[in-house]
C-alpha cells in the first residue's frame, strides 16, 4: 500500500510514520507538510535513507500539488492541521485556511483521482465542553465546538462526511483525546512544563488549573488509527480515549512530583479566553467494533515523556530559541 500522510512532520503525524513503517514493512509513505512553525524534519532524520519513505514539502491547499502526489496513493491519512487553541484565538484566519479549506482540496483530490480511501483525524474538542457530572462524548453527541481552532476541525469534519454522502468518498474519521509523548511541540501544556522545569522556569497554570483533559499516549492514538484504516467501517466515525481524566492542577502536581519540584514553581495566570472546561471519551464503538483500546497507563508514559524531553534537550532547545526553522530550511534544501 502507498500512503499519503498529510502534517507528517509534526507531532502525531511523524509519530504515526514511525509507528507504521516499523508495522507494515512492505507499505510506503509520502509525507506532505508545509513545515509551518509546528513542522520538524528532525522529527523523522532517522528516515532520511528509507526507501519506503519520502518527504514532499508543500501545501494540502496547493490543488495542483496534491492532485499531481495522490495519482498512485491507495490511502489518505490526513493530519495536517494549525493545532493549537490558544493560536486560533490569536488569529483564526490560517485554521480556517489550513483545517477546512486544505481538508477541502485533500477531498476533492480523493474523489477525483479514483476514490481514494481517505481517513480524517480530528479532535474531542469539536463536541465542546462536558459538565463535571456529565456522560463523556461519543460518536452520536451533538458538535459545539467552542473555540476557532474546534470550530475549524469541526467543518472538517462535515466536509468529509458530505464527501462521503455525496459522492460516496471512502472515509472514516476519528476524534480522539489530548495526546502526549515525544516530539510534541512546547506550546502544548505538558511539553511546556516539562521544558521550562528543565530549564528552570515556572509552569503557567490558567485559571485555577480546574480544566479537565483526558490524556492519551501518542502511540495508543495511533494505533487507533490503524485499527480504523484496517478495520473500520466506510463512512464512521470512531472516538478514542486515552481513560486518564486529569485536572490541569493534578497533572500539574504530577510531573512536578516526577521531576523532583515543589508547588512553588506553579505560576497561576489569566485563564484562555472561552476555556473548555471538561474534556472525555467513551470508547465502546472502538472497543467492540475494532478490538482496540488504549495500553499505556498515563504515570509510565508521563515518566517516558519526561524521560525523551531530558535525553532531547537539543530538540526543544532549538525550538524554544528559534534554531529549529534553520535546521529545517537547510536540511530541506539538501534535498
Ligand atoms: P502539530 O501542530 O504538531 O502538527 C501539524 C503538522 O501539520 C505540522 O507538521 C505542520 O507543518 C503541518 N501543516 C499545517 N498546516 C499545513 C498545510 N496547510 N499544509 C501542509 N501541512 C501543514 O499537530 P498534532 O498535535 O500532531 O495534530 C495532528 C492532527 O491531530 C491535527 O489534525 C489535530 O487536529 C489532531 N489532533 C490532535 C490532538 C492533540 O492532542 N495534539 C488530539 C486529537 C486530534
Ligand atoms: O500554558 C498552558 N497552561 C495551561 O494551563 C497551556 C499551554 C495550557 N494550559 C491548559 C489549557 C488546557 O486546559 O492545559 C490544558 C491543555 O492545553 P493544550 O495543551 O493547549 O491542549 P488543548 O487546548 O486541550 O488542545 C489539545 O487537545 C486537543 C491540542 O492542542 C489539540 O490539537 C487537540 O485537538
Amino acid at each position: 500500500m502507498k500512503i499519503l500522510v498529510t502534517g507528517g512532520a509534526g507531532f502525531i503525524g511523524s509519530n504515526f510514520i514511525h509507528y507504521w513503517l516499523k508495522k507494515y514493512l512492505a507499505d510506503s509513505i509520502v509525507n506532505l507538510d508545509a513545515l509551518t512553525y509546528a513542522g520538524n524534519l528532525e522529527n523523522l532524520c532517522d528516515l532520511e535513507n528509507n526507501q519506503n519513505y519520502q518527504f514532499v514539502k508543500g501545501d494540502i491547499c496547493d490543488t495542483g500539488l496534491v492532485n499531481e502526489i495522490v495519482k498512485d496513493i491507495d490511502l489518505i491519512v490526513h493530519f495536517a492541521a494549525e493545532s493549537h487553541v490558544d493560536r486560533s484565538i490569536m488569529d483564526s484566519g490560517d485554521f480556517i485556511r489550513a483545517n477546512v479549506e486544505g481538508t477541502r482540496v485533500l477531498l476533492d483530490a480523493a474523489k477525483n483521482n479514483g476514490q481514494i480511501r481517505f481517513h480524517h483525524v480530528s479532535t474531542d474538542e469539536v463536541f465542546g465542553s462536558l459538565r463535571p457530572n456529565d456522560k463523556p462524548f461519543n460518536e452520536k453527541t451533538a458538535y459545539d465546538p467552542r473555540s476557532p481552532y474546534s470550530a475549524s476541525k469541526a467543518g472538517s469534519d462535515h466536509l468529509v462526511r458530505a464527501y462521503f454522502h455525496t459522492h460516496k468518498l471512502p472515509i472514516t474519521i476519528s476524534n480522539c483525546s489530548n495526546n502526549y509523548g515525544p516530539c510534541q511541540f512546547p506550546e502544548k501544556v505538558i511539553p511546556l512544563f516539562i521544558t521550562n522545569l528543565l530549564e528552570n522556569k515556572k509552569v503557567p497554570v490558567y485559571g485555577e488549573g480546574k480544566n479537565v483533559r483526558d490524556w492519551i499516549y501518542v502511540d495508543d492514538h495511533n494505533a487507533g488509527v490503524d485499527a480504523i484504516i484496517k478495520k473500520g467501517k466506510i463512512g464512521e466515525t470512531y472516538c478514542l480515549g486515552g481513560d486518564s481524566e486529569l485536572t490541569n492542577l493534578a497533572l500539574t502536581k504530577k510531573i512536578l512530583e516526577l521531576m523532583d519540584q515543589g508547588e512553588d514553581m506553579i505560576e497561576y495566570v489569566a485563564d484562555r479566553p472561552g476555556h473548555d472546561l471538561r474534556y472525555a471519551m467513551d470508547y465502546t464503538k472502538a472497543k467492540q467494533e475494532l478490538g482496540w483500546e488504549p495500553k499505556v497507563n498515563f504515570a509510565d508514559g508521563l515518566l517516558k515523556t519526561i524521560a525523551w524531553y531530558k535525553h532531547n534537550k537539543v530538540w526543544w532547545q532549538n525550538i524554544k530559541n528559534g534554531k529549529y526553522l534553520e535546521y529545517y530550511k537547510k536540511n530541506y534544501s539538501k534535498r
